[in-house]
């Protein structure tokens, strides 16, 4: 395979830092990937799992202070701190070089540093771009063959010699005292240094496709989004895509693989987590899935909750930080009902009930997108495909209704900007602590959020057949702390009033917030929800909108000019609907 003068030389420059006993070009065959699962079940990195149950899959447990994404050591590294903006935490990118040089001097001495080109997107798209990062750690190299494109495919996307994101990764000691993710996007560079774990470490997902590439979006004219890509099919086999935007952990890949539960609907999964959008010639917005595998959240994936994903990763799996059964079958809290005796918990340690989780709250599965059993047979189109619709949905317990609509794109982005959520165990901190999370972009937004809000509008204005901008919450509660909509497979129901407002034929009633299913609207046949729990669910409270808009007002504060003028003219006109209200 040909390689680039510019990232051999990029190479050497990093080998000549970190010192490695050898270097491996990572070419993406089977034979490769086998190789890696061989030496890590040699060195106890993996353990195998039932050869009959779950055929050629494994389990890694990894160090356990490492186990989720650490937004605290995560930052953008530009020249002008104003261009990082007040949401993502910023050094100078000489000062990001020398501490982490620090760790990173030396810090692959005895070790095989992996160079692993890889592609993001299918291959013969020209959405698609490149990456080639550099790791030591075998697990990632595993993990990137299943994320990813890996080998030729990548360096023949290439259409210039530095045409390539270029990620510097290395385990290090693990510690987080000596751990940072840093970005630097005028080099198109990522350089983490002390995390095994996925957001951290696989710098395909979360480092390139979304910091950097929102950066490159912006320069370009597309968006890279935190969004799951479907079809939804209508009994007479017509298909209306969808992208949806929600915080990690909230249920992207439950609605990725959502089992209908309405005769002749169904739903096509095209990917669980990013999108990557542009706007084609003809004014449509086009996306594509730049993965090429799915790093989901184990607990609460069951039969019942998503039969899809639990059939996938029966084969070709990798889990991490999962319980073991004694028959050595992965294991999470929800998959049944009853834990089996025995479980051995995802640090290796005997469980008992009381004692904790027996799998980590943010254990994981890795698997390849081809296995899903409603993978859309397009997933791969190197044109991507047409999007109708974006939906904005978070995770909060009160205020936010079921769903509803947009009036225009201008207020759908208002919506987006103004979408909060409750923190899960994605991240590591407190859960369950309500924060803003624009667009789920908050962690991933690789610029100041005040021009993304202004690049969203102008991408608007480019598009002529624009999509309807959608907002959802699955999890408002009632008074006694009980959900009011079901969710998981139900929320096709949300998903055909979608497509039916779409077509101009779905019913909804105007209110300060935007457009809300007129009651009967929602196609409910065959599901037992008393109508006052559903108005319940479907209510704007005026009062309550108008307190957590102070609370947008003081967010949107710190853009200070970066503010786009027409966000600041929503929240003013929401607010003047609000009061009339109450
Ligand atoms: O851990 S990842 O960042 O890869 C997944 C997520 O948190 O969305
Ligand atoms: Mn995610």
């Amino acid at each position: 395979m040909s390689v680039s003068s510019v990232a051999e030389k990029w190479v050497d420059e990093v080998a000549a830092m970190t010192r490695p006993a050898r270097i491996v070009w990572a070419d993406g065959s089977k034979a490769e990937y086998d190789g890696l699962i061989e030496d890590m079940l040699r060195d106890g990195t993996l353990l195998p799992l039932n050869s009959r149950t779950y055929p050629s899959s494994y389990l890694h447990r990894s160090h356990p202070s490492d186990v989720a994404r650490t937004e605290q050591l995560t930052f953008i590294c530009t020249r002008e701190r104003e261009d990082a903006g007040p949401t993502n935490n910023w050094m100078a990118p000489v000062d990001g070089k020398a501490k982490a040089g620090q760790w990173l001097r030396g810090g692959m001495q005895g070790r095989t540093m992996w160079v692993i080109p890889y592609l993001m997107g299918p291959a013969g798209s020209s959405m698609s771009r490149v990456g080639i990062m550099v790791t030591d750690s075998a697990y990632v190299v595993a993990s990137m063959h299943i994320m990813t494109r890996v080998g030729a495919v990548a360096l023949q996307h290439m259409r210039s010699d530095d045409d390539f994101v270029a990620g510097l990764h290395a385990l290090g000691d693990l510690s987080p005292d000596r751990r940072l993710i840093l970005h630097f996007p005028e080099e198109k560079l990522i350089w983490s240094v002390g995390s095994g774990y996925g957001g951290n470490a696989l710098l395909g997902k979360k480092c390139h496709a979304l910091r950097i590439a929102s950066w490159q979006a912006r320069q370009e004219g597309w968006l890279a989004e935190h969004m799951l890509i479907i079809g939804v099919e209508d009994p007479e086999g017509r298909v209306t895509y969808l992208g949806a935007a929600m915080p990690s952990a909230s249920g992207k890949t439950n609605l990725a693989m959502v089992e209908s539960r309405l005769p002749g609907w169904r739903v096509w999964t095209l990917g669980d987590d990013i999108a990557w959008i542009h706007v084609d010639a003809t004014g449509q917005l086009r996306a594509i899935n730049p993965e090429r595998g799915f790093f989901g959240v184990a607990p609460n994936t069951s039969p019942k909750t998503n039969a899809n994903a639990t059939a996938m990763v029966r084969s070709n799996t990798i889990f991490t930080n999962v319980a073991l059964t004694p028959s050595q079958e992965p294991w999470w809290e929800g998959l049944t009902p009853e834990p089996p005796a025995g479980l051995v918990d995802w640090q290796g340690r005997p469980w008992q009930p009381g004692s904790g989780p027996a799998a980590h709250p943010n254990s994981r599965f890795t698997v390849p997108v081809h296995q899903c059993p409603s993978v859309a047979p397009n997933w791969e189109d190197p044109q991507g495909v047409p999007l109708s619709g974006l939906i904005f949905g978070s995770r909060r317990t009160a205020v936010i209704p079921l769903v509803f609509e947009a009036f225009d794109w201008t207020h759908g982005v208002f919506l987006g900007s103004a979408m909060s959520t409750e923190t899960t165990a994605a991240i590591t901190g407190k859960v369950g602590v309500v924060r803003r999370d624009p667009m789920a972009m908050l962690p991933f937004c690789g610029y100041n959020m005040g021009d993304y809000f202004a690049h969203w509008l102008a991408l608007g204005a480019q598009a002529t057949r624009a999509p309807r901008l959608f907002r959802v919450n699955w999890f408002r509660r009632d008074a006694d702390g009980k959900f009011l909509w079901p969710g998981y497979s139900e929320n096709v129901r949300v998903l055909k009033w979608m497509v039916e407002r779409i077509r101009g034929t779905g019913r909804a009633e105007e209110t300060p917030i935007g457009w809300v299913p007129s009651p009967g609207a929602l196609d409910l046949e065959g599901l037992a929800l008393p109508a006052e729990r559903l108005r319940q669910a479907l209510h704007c409270d005026a009062g309550e909108w108008l307190a957590a808009l102070d609370d947008l007002d003081e967010f949107y504060g710190q853009f200070g000019s970066r503010l786009p003028g027409p966000i600041a003219e929503q929240l003013a006109v929401t607010r003047r609907k609000l009061a009339t209200r109450r």
